[in-house]
């Protein structure tokens, strides 16, 4: 049966968490860059995600109490990182989601080793007695939220990211916005 989270009774305060891939400096510049050419071209208007905020989610796992924090590592460790080595993610699609009012941006063709590593996280999380969301996965980095958005650029060039290592990240609410805090890296094979 699988373990409910939000159970009283346990210790500390529960966090909401979230594996995910954070790019390079590199990357991170491009993707900010593209976001502020978004608006100053007036091409979307919203709130713009910071830089250093600039993620794609792996697996949300959502709130999780202090003390099975360990287990969730446990489990990424067991993630078998032979078999999941570095790749090229090639970004190239700037979409908008009307239903919720975020502009992304997301691989137009995803990698077999995105999938791989998604799959094989969401399993061991899931063995683990986590429960997550059955939604399918749609792997997106979010550039704006609260966002309107009339009309979208073509990349002229699409953004290349050479990803290395997935983390463990804690998501906590700050009156500026969200502030994300790495509490886990694993590397990834063969480079
Ligand atoms: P979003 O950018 O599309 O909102 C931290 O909140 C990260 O987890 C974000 O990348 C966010 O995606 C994602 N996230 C938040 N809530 C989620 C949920 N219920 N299911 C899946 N992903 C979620």
């Amino acid at each position: 049966m699988p373990i409910t989270e939000d159970n009283t009774g346990r210790a500390g305060r529960a966090h909401r968490i979230f594996f995910a891939i954070w790019p390079d400096n590199d990357t991170q510049k491009q993707l900010a860059g593209l976001t502020k050419q978004l608006r100053l071209e007036s091409l979307c208007s919203g709130r713009k995600i910071k830089a250093e905020n600039i993620h794609l989610t792996l697996v949300f796992v959502g709130k999780v109490y202090p003390d099975r924090l360990e287990v969730l590592r446990d489990v990424a460790d067991s993630v078998k990182q032979s078999v999941l080595p570095a790749f090229d993610l090639v970004i190239d699609e700037v979409r908008y989601w009307k239903h919720n009012h975020i502009v992304y941006i997301a691989p137009g063709k995803v990698p077999h080793e995105l999938v791989n590593l998604e799959g094989a996280l969401r399993d061991a999380i899931s063995t683990a007695g986590f429960p997550l969301e059955q939604r399918a996965y749609a792997p997106h980095i979010t550039l704006m939220r609260n966002a309107f958005c009339p009309a979208l650029p073509e990349l002229a060039k699409p953004i290349a990211w050479r990803v290395r290592e997935w983390m463990l990240v804690k998501s906590e609410q700050a009156t500026n916005g969200s502030v994300y805090t790495p509490i886990g890296c694993w590397p990834l094979g063969g480079f």
